[in-house]
């Protein structure tokens, strides 16, 4: 997959690449992700990328001038997805994730300032993703959020011993917990069940606990959540604890000095 960012600033993106997964997948050529900097094709002396809002205003507006010709640079195919990242965006879903991983080609455009010229959302874009309601400066962390989860879909991109499928959203639930050596940890014990290799139980034990974790944390994928046979009858199985990080505040501050050499 070959993914082009439009940015005025290229080196964020670069920086975000050149570590763990994303690096590996570079180097691999499984993917190729190229940041185009949006000043380049500015043609004015200051170069610059945007300007005062018609009607008056706080604020500056991205001009359509550099991106469509940066956008024309690249020259996209008609299928490939060119996607604004905008607070007014449909909100990012794994499921949106799954979809873009299916394209060979996509182009994502960063803004700064207030936002884009009207005109590049209805003659450039073919899409506008928002990463979530909360007010960043620019697009470039929702595009690095969006290659993230695009790239480690694509088959061949995460080392072996990596999944995609048990993962939380994967199949709308959250995450079982995990525990790790030590068993005892000053005094927090890791659950019998997974010490016990009994691994029906111990996988039993595990989806009990997302379905609990799940309906605790976040009704609304547990409302959406379609329970196979055999979840059913776990789900019938479960009892009510509560699964919250403001309980168990005692827990919390058990003395530490009780377990040296952990
Ligand atoms: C996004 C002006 O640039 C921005 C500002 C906020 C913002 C984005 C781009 S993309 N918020 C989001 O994904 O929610």
């Amino acid at each position: 997959m070959k993914i082009d960012v439009v940015t005025i600033f290229p080196e964020l993106i670069a920086a975000n690449l050149a570590h763990g997964i994303l690096r590996r997948a570079q180097e691999a050529q499984i993917i190729s992700v190229t940041a185009h900097d949006l000043r380049g094709h500015t043609t004015d002396r200051h170069r610059s990328t945007d300007d005062a809002p018609y009607g008056g205003g706080a604020g500056m507006v991205m001009r359509p001038g550099p991106l469509f010709d940066c956008v024309e640079a690249i020259a996209p195919d008609e299928n490939t997805p060119v996607i604004l990242l905008t607070p007014q965006g449909r909100p990012f879903t794994q499921s949106i994730a799954r979809e873009l991983s299916t394209h060979n080609n996509l182009v994502l455009l960063c803004g700064r300032y207030e936002g884009f010229d009207e005109r590049v959302r209805t003659h450039l874009a073919t899409d506008e993703i928002s990463v979530g309601d909360f007010v960043l400066t620019g697009g470039e962390l929702a595009a690095l959020i969006i290659i993230d989860a695009v790239i480690r879909l694509i088959p061949g991109a995460l080392g072996s011993g990596d999944s995609t499928e048990e993962e939380s959203f994967s199949d709308g639930l959250l995450e079982y917990p995990h525990y790790t050596r030590p068993p005892d940890f000053r005094g927090w014990t890791v659950p019998d069940v997974l010490l016990s290799g009994n691994h029906a139980e111990i996988a039993k034990w595990r989806r009990k606990e997302q379905f609990r974790r799940t309906r605790e944390r976040r009704p609304d994928l547990w409302t959406e959540f379609v329970p196979s046979k055999s979840d059913l009858k776990l789900i019938k199985e479960l009892t009510v604890t509560v699964d919250s990080p403001l309980c168990g505040e005692e827990e919390k501050t058990a003395d530490a000095s009780a377990h040296p050499g952990d």
